[in-house]
């Protein structure tokens, strides 16, 4: 596991394929992403919860014992692109995430929504991270 490092004038070849990756990624913020496929089962992903609107999953590179992502089936590229009318899904969001968080991470936990390029966003599908099961450091890279 390399721990992810969205510094934009980093030389390292793993980190910066990052960087462009999360740079091309906000050009293609529209299109479907990797996460509609998990949505359709068209790719396999550990799903850990469902219902009509979210659906929840391991992260697939995990950066702490409880590493999961929360994300609304509803295609909202970026939290920058979340509106009014998301209001109701946005706050499911949440409360999905606390719910499957308090079961996986008893001693506490964190949300995170990595918002565009300076925020380390690499898929643009609206996703929460829940971290836990070990004591996490701040502040966040
Ligand atoms: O960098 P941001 O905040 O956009 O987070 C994207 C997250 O999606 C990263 O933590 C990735 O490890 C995770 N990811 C990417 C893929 C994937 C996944 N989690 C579960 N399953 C996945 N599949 C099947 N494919 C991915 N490309």
């Amino acid at each position: 596991n390399y721990s992810k490092n969205c510094n934009y004038f980093t030389t390292s070849k793993i980190m910066g394929s990052e960087v462009e990756r999360a740079q091309q990624a906000i050009h293609e913020a529209n299109k479907p992403t990797i996460f509609d496929k998990i949505i359709s089962k068209e790719i396999p992903a550990d799903i850990i919860y469902e219902d009509d609107g979210c659906l929840a999953f391991n992260d697939v590179n995990p950066q702490a014992p409880v590493h999961f992502l929360v994300i609304p089936k509803k295609r909202i590229p970026m939290l920058e692109m979340a509106n009014e009318s998301d209001v109701e899904i946005l706050g499911r969001l949440m409360l999905v995430a606390k719910k499957l968080a308090q079961e996986r991470a008893p001693n506490g936990y964190r949300l995170v929504i990595n918002n565009g390029r300076d925020g380390c966003q690499s898929v643009f599908h609206l996703h929460i991270h829940i971290v836990g099961g070990r004591q996490l450091g701040w502040p966040p890279g």
